[in-house]
């Protein structure tokens, strides 16, 4: 009569798994689908920020893929799971068979996962290579990582340079994101091909920007290499993701994209404003060869 009890609700319990399972499933999907895309982390978002490149509009479409064939899968093997739960329960199976081995079945389980991974891994290479080739780049920019902050040059420009920190809670202005907005964003293009150049100072960073896709560590005596073309102005946010010390979490990444117009008056203003930065190793540089009185560094000798 006990085990009567016990048997039942373990088939209780058995049917409670699966329906559970079943309802988690259907609320990821619709969660997926309704997602709200954005270009800056959201308290509870699910899902990943709108695509602002190409790389990351590739990333988005290749991740929905893989997400089609793993739900194929998921479902596959759960109703497997239900059939034999039902199938071979020992009430309607009470002699169970003996067999221990099937070479047709073997074969399968084998070779089946294989090709899966192997339709799998063909767009994966394809998208790497995209991603790691910088086609025909119109412009660059280096990124520096320090403990903690950033700083960004653009060779093209004469050397302009400059550092981007945080903005502490304190200081915060209305609109202003806490832990993701900085003193001097990145300022680029829209719709240029922009080769990054990426290295640190000091310890492992790594410059992150999701909803451009571009994910790169920035490592001391390497200058690693990645690329993006912003196809949409407006402001994106990133982070330091590699984990570099106490203040690695107070180190974000804003980047402003503007239109190709904006951007030459910005480039004005900018080379003004970050001239004198003596953070700026190649502004100082240009500054001491032209012999500005207020630099602290001495004019090169027989100038
Ligand atoms: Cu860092």
């Amino acid at each position: 009569m006990h085990s009567m009890w016990l048997r039942g609700l373990l088939n209780k319990r058995a049917a409670a798994r699966a329906c559970a399972i079943s309802l988690l499933a259907a609320t990821g999907v619709a969660a997926i689908t309704v997602a709200a895309w954005a270009d800056f982390p959201r308290p509870w978002e699910l899902g990943m920020q709108a695509p602002a490149t190409p790389v990351k509009d590739r990333l988005s479409a290749f991740h929905d893929e893989l997400l089609i064939i793993i739900t194929l899968i998921t479902i596959f093997v759960l109703g497997l799971l239900l059939y034999v739960i039902v199938r071979f329960h020992h009430q309607r199976n009470p002699v169970p068979t003996r067999t221990s081995h099937n070479t047709v079945i073997e074969m399968l389980w084998t070779v089946v996962p294989v090709l899966i991974l192997v339709i799998i891994a063909i767009p994966s290479f394809k998208l790497m290579y995209y991603m790691d080739r910088v086609p025909d780049p119109d412009m660059t920019i280096k990124v520096t990582g320090h403990q903690w902050y950033w700083s960004y040059e653009y060779p093209d420009q004469g050397g302009l340079a400059f550092d981007s920190n945080l903005i502490p809670d304190a200081d915060l202005k209305p609109g202003q994101k806490r832990l993701l907005d900085v003193d001097n964003p990145l300022v680029v293009p829209v719709d240029t091909t922009i080769r990054v150049l990426i290295t640190g100072t000091d310890v492992i960073h790594s410059w992150f920007m999701p909803s451009f896709g571009v994910q790169e560590y920035a490592i001391v005596g390497r200058l690693n290499e990645s690329w993006m073309k912003i196809e949409h102005d407006g402001v994106y946010y990133g982070q330091c993701n590699q984990i570099c010390g106490i203040n690695h979490a107070f180190m974000p990444i804003k980047v402003q994209a503007v239109s190709k117009d904006d951007f030459q008056h910005w480039l004005v203003d900018a080379k003004k404003k970050f001239a004198h930065d003596d953070k700026g190793v190649d502004a100082v540089r240009v500054a001491a060869a032209s012999g500005s009185p207020d630099t602290a560094l001495p004019a090169p000798a027989g100038n």
